[in-house]
């Protein structure tokens, strides 16, 4: 442990991967110091398969590699001491577990494909937000192997008209099941305190709120297509997404 918390870790990351986010968020939140090692998608194999991972986020602390964020999540917690964003109580902490896995398999992919589906038309707008910040090389190439990468996002993420309708229907849905937890006046999703259930719904549910203060890079609202940004609004004037919102604005210190 001495050893691991020596140096500061390094994140590496995709600038838009809203995985990537939730672990940029939980790191700023215990306020471990870390580096971000930002790459554009497919050349990001080449730094997340050198630490025995390979989707992003991958946190390199020490001699420890952390390949999932959930992982990052539960290694941030214990180095800040616990009880940061899980509850030590088992039944808070179970509960917080089920939540942040679902909000893992579900939300995420679900947003990830119809925010997809909306942008993979539009080149010009996914270019720069994919090549923020990564290294000089890499922003150079990326305009050359774009089609292969819009390709690839395409077939891995199964990206089609019908799907990305299903998926924006399974996030609405999900949108429902938090309103109906928030209904009773509750601030967070679990007990009296904000926990890693509360970050990673918002962090997943960014894709399709654009919430100030995220720290994923994402277009500006009003230069995404229209169908994309009405269903943005919609979802934002709902109880869950007023949540998000607010966790994002309240919630979301930490340096950027
Ligand atoms: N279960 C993983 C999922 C991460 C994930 O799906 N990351 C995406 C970006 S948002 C990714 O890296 N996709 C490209 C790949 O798998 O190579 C986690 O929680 O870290």
């Amino acid at each position: 442990m001495t050893n691991s918390n020596a140096a500061p870790a390094i994140l590496i990351t995709m600038p838009h991967s809203h995985y990537s986010e939730k672990a940029r968020w939980a790191l700023d939140r215990v306020a471990l110091p870390y580096r971000e090692e930002p790459h554009v998608p497919l050349l990001h194999r080449l730094a997340t398969t050198r630490n025995d991972g390979g989707s992003v986020p991958v946190l390199v602390h020490g001699p420890s590699r952390f390949v999932d964020s959930t992982d990052i999540l539960v290694h941030a917690d214990a180095v800040g001491g616990g009880d940061l964003l899980y509850p030590r109580d088992a039944t808070l902490g179970r509960e917080v577990a089920a939540l942040e896995e679902r909000f893992d398999e579900e939300l995420g992919p679900h947003t990830r494909r119809w925010a997809y589906a909306q942008l993979l038309p539009e080149p010009g707008l996914l270019r720069p937000v994919m090549s923020r910040g990564v290294p000089w090389l890499e922003a150079r190439l990326l305009p050359v192997i774009m089609p292969w990468v819009l390709s690839l996002i395409r077939k891995a993420f199964r990206i089609t008209p019908e799907s990305a309708l299903r998926s924006i229907e399974r996030v609405r849905g999900i949108f429902r099941e938090v309103d109906e937890r928030l209904c009773d006046g509750r601030r967070f999703l679990v007990g009296e305190r904000f926990t890693a259930a509360d970050l990673t719904f918002a962090a997943l549910a960014a894709p399709v709120l654009f919430p100030a203060g995220c720290r994923a890079a994402y277009p500006a609202l009003d230069a995404v297509p229209a169908a994309m940004r009405e269903e943005a609004l919609r979802l934002r004037d709902t109880d869950a997404g007023r949540f998000a919102l607010r966790l994002f604005s309240q919630e979301r210190g930490g340096s950027s």
